[in-house]
């Protein structure tokens, strides 16, 4: 399941063929990042292992969601893609609005001591810092078959920069 916002628009601008092979959940379109979590436990109930893959805001936004009966045992692996709040409005509106101006608009960077939060809702959480640490993490998540939270953190200006240059490549080939 792709989180609205960048995960899905991420998914249908680089997935290439996996846009049609792949069997995926979202909500773009009318609705927001509300609803996030508990839409993936709900799905997960039917359907799993699944992934949830998610911005913090778009997390966070919905984190009571765990409070749904029998949440923790589900089996829903979560990838938190951490860029410290909305990004995606960097990404659209940095030449139109000031930094402040978007900093208080948009951005809404939270300080979120993501283990500890995680501790609280007795969720498995795991931070990683590469794609070998990442495959691994995915690993131990299908293995427990319990709900998980793998955290990666983006550099936000970095975000921005790869995307483009990515997208550049995919353009331009
Ligand atoms: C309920 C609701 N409130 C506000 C918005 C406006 N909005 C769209 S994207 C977004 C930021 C999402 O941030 P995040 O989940 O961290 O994803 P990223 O910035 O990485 O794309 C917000 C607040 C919305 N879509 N739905």
């Amino acid at each position: 399941m792709l989180s609205a916002s960048s995960p899905i628009r991420d998914w249908l601008t680089f997935s290439e063929n996996g846009t049609l092979t792949r069997n995926c959940f979202s909500f773009r379109g009318a609705s927001g990042i509300d609803g996030t979590l508990s839409l993936a436990l709900g799905i997960s109930r039917i359907k799993n292992p699944l992934l949830l893959v998610t911005g913090d805001l778009a997390f966070i936004h919905d984190i009571n969601g765990w409070l749904i009966e029998n949440s923790i045992d589900m089996n829903l692996t979560i990838l938190l893609i951490n860029n410290y709040g909305g990004n995606i409005f960097n990404r659209i509106y940095k030449e139109n609005l000031k930094e402040d101006e978007l900093k208080k608009l948009f951005l809404m960077p939270k300080k979120i001591n993501w283990s500890k939060l995680a501790e609280g809702y007795q969720v498995n959480f795991r931070s990683v810092a590469n794609f070998k640490k990442l495959r691994e993490a995915f690993d131990w998540s299908i293995s427990i078959k319990k709900s998980v939270i793998i955290k990666v953190d983006i550099d936000p200006e970095n975000e921005i920069y790869e995307k483009n240059a990515l997208l550049e490549k995919i353009i331009g080939s």
